[in-house]
């Protein structure tokens, strides 16, 4: 008998319902043995309960076999104090379950060169991994305000990495480079931060595990104009949270919209949460405009990454080709379908 894996969704605020939804309906489509529990998280588990990550979606995301994840962010909550923002329920989430590996690829469709911002033959060329550490940096170090001698209000972000944090997240980026083209690109700062040096010293050690994978290094301010420049050129790059954050956001526009991009968030057991890399795009919110495409394909990161689908996963890709290929568009992608149009396309295509 085949076990039902639970998927816990999340669907959170803005458009996250939007995109979650039509994702949910693709995977139901397929007849795999999975089951579906739904749980508020962000703006919308706070007005509803007062805490953007309540106990019981924390425990729900814990009991499930695997997370979709929509998006947090209202900015009706823009003046709350910081551990009651809808953002601490993603950064709390991946806190409490340790998914310190983000894989974040970023590939052009077929017919997509005309919403990049690039040339289309430079566009043509992406088909890159971005591997970004997510427990750690200035996005967990210790925060604070304080006053100046002079009076002056002051803030304050720790950068800061252990060797340890730095060591299992450049094993991740070998591993992905080794099986897609062997070139790894390692992303820092190190002619300025401290974090840095350590980061490019520790990825220089364990390279002599992974002679098979080619190391460079790269600095951020680099790496963000060869982006642009030619980004056919990378393969898997491996960077920190807040310069992979930065880095992944301008790939998205490289390939067309940022309602291209999925992402899968991994710990230890290739346990892992899903989620497009966009935000709740709150201008949009409620107007069946956001392109569901980032959620459906990371669903498809969930199949293969968690669940050992890798056929449905593939299956969900080639939809999503097939559906783009017919010419259906989004908005963000210059076209005029809504989120359930581009849906209902993806469905046709399986
Ligand atoms: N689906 C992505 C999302 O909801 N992003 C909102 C956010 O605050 N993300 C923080 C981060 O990715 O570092």
């Amino acid at each position: 008998m085949t076990d039902t894996k639970l998927i816990a969704i999340l669907p959170g605020d803005g458009i996250g319902p939007e995109v979650t939804a039509e994702a949910r309906r693709v995977l139901e489509a397929m007849a795999l043995p999975l089951s579906f529990e739904e749980a508020p998280v962000g703006g919308a588990a706070y007005r509803a309960s007062g805490h953007p990550l309540p106990d019981e979606t924390l425990a729900l995301a814990k009991r499930a076999d695997a997370i979709l994840f929509g998006a947090v962010g209202d900015p009706a909550f823009d003046g709350l104090e910081r551990s009651l923002r809808p953002e601490q329920a993603i950064l709390g989430l991946r806190k409490h379950l340790a998914t310190f590996a983000n894989l974040r690829p970023a590939r052009i469709f077929a017919g997509l060169e005309d919403a990049s911002t690039l040339k289309p033959e430079v566009a043509r060329a992406i088909d890159l991994v971005i591997v970004r550490e997510l427990n750690g940096d200035v996005y967990f170090g210790e925060k604070g305000r304080r006053t100046t001698d002079a009076g002056l209000r002051e803030g304050h972000d720790l950068m800061r990495y252990d060797e340890s944090e730095v060591r299992r997240i450049a094993h991740i980026g070998f591993q992905t480079a080794a099986k897609r083209r062997g070139k790894l690109c390692s992303v820092d700062k190190a002619n300025v931060l401290e974090t840095s040096q350590l980061w490019r010293d520790v990825v220089i050690e364990v390279a002599a595990e992974y002679p098979q994978v080619e190391l460079t290094h790269m600095y951020v301010d680099n790496a963000a104009m060869q982006l642009v420049r030619n980004p056919g050129a990378f393969d898997t790059i491996v960077t920190g949270n807040l310069f992979g954050d930065i880095l992944s956001d301008q790939a998205s526009m490289c390939v067309g919209s940022i309602g291209m991009l999925p992402s899968a968030s991994l710990d230890a057991d290739a346990k892992g949460l899903y989620e497009p890399i966009h935000g709740s795009a709150p201008d949009i919110a409620g107007q069946g405009k956001a392109n569901p495409c980032a959620a459906i394909l990371s669903a498809a990161m969930m199949l293969r990454h968690s669940l050992a689908m890798s056929d449905p996963a593939d299956r969900i890709e080639a939809a999503v080709a097939a559906a783009l290929a017919t010419g259906v568009r989004t908005p963000d992608l210059g076209g005029t379908a809504s989120t359930r149009a581009m849906g209902d396309a993806v469905l046709a295509a399986l």
